[in-house]
């Protein structure tokens, strides 16, 4: 049977939630496996362990059908192809998040966008760089690094630098202070574009789509159970965010109904204390194993 190729990082920020992710869609993969290649026991898929460099180039030539990548990564391969890489996004992965942002010295003081013009911007992401600046309607000179940005404005490299932010930690340690956002990241799943596969290989792949929106979905949920006054059940259904169509029971007591819904929020503890002030008694909210949508 054709087997379904996925790239993704070899060792780096993105590669062990790029394993956890494909492991609880049920892919057997060895825990220890990062040779180049493996081979998936219990599905028709084989894992490529790559740098993230090159993963979109890997799905765009069709070397791999799949890749997971940073959208950073994936956007700056695809502006320095002027638009020809052959890879298209097929989910927002939700992990790897951060940022791109363009930060100054900490003595700088810089307010609007304008006052960067003329300068000297260091930066892996010299076309995303390029194209914010455009946009801008900024001239500035950007200055292709490698690696160690952050380093730049004190080897006097550049003024200014543009390079990922999630904590600020390393701004904040090199004497560095974030000035403005120029786009926001996380890891993606790409595909090769108009790929040509049997009936067999496009079966695995809905296959593994499936899962991976279930994983996705199943992070985001909870099962909220309450018991909630009946004259309340409007008010209440109001408060759980996400949910489809809430299930209504009876209970012994006829003033009562039980409540019971999938919902999907961030602040569950505010929804609980908001849910409690309308009436609701006995809430409960818990994990959701597996869902299939
Ligand atoms: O070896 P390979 O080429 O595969 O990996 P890499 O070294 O090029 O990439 P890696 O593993 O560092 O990052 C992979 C992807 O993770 C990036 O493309 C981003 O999409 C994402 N990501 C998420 C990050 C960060 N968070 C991050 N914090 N990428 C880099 N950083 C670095 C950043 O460059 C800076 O040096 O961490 C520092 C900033 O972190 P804070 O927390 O101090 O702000
Ligand atoms: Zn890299």
């Amino acid at each position: 049977m054709e087997r379904i190729r996925i790239a993704i990082q070899k060792s780096g920020r993105m590669s062990d939630d790029s394993i956890e992710l494909l492991k609880k869609c049920g892919l057997e993969i060895p825990t220890k496996s990062r040779q180049l290649l493996c081979h998936v026991q219990n599905f028709p898929i084989d894992i490529l362990f790559v740098r993230d460099d090159n993963i979109s180039s890997f799905v765009s030539e069709g070397i791999c059908d799949l890749g997971i990548v940073g959208k950073d990564v994936y956007t700056e391969d695809t502006l320095a192809l002027e638009n020809k890489l052959s890879a298209e996004i097929k989910f927002q992965l939700g992990f790897s998040k951060c940022r791109l942002s363009i930060a100054v010295p900490d003595n700088f003081s810089y307010e609007k966008i304008s006052d960067i013009k003329n300068l000297k911007i260091a930066t892996s992401y010299p076309e995303i760089l390029k194209k914010y600046l455009a946009e801008n309607k900024v001239e500035a000179e950007v200055i292709k690094m490698e690696g160690s940005v952050e380093a730049a404005t004190h080897f006097k490299i550049a003024d200014l630098i543009c390079d990922i932010v999630s904590s600020g930690a390393t701004l904040e340690a090199n004497g560095l202070k974030e000035f403005s956002t120029v786009m926001k990241s996380e890891a993606l799943l790409i595909q090769t574009k108009n790929p040509k596969f049997s009936a067999a290989k496009i079966e695995t792949l809905e296959k593994l789509f499936a899962r991976i929106q279930s994983v996705m979905a199943c992070k985001d949920s909870k099962y909220v159970m309450l018991n909630a006054p009946r004259e309340k059940i409007s008010e209440i259904t109001k408060l759980l965010t996400g949910a489809d169509s809430p299930t209504i029971i009876d209970l012994a007591d006829k003033n009562k109904v039980a409540i019971h819904a999938v919902c999907n929020e961030t602040k569950f503890w505010e929804m609980m204390e908001e849910l409690k002030k309308v009436g609701a008694t006995a809430i409960l909210i818990l994990p959701i194993e597996k869902m299939m949508l």
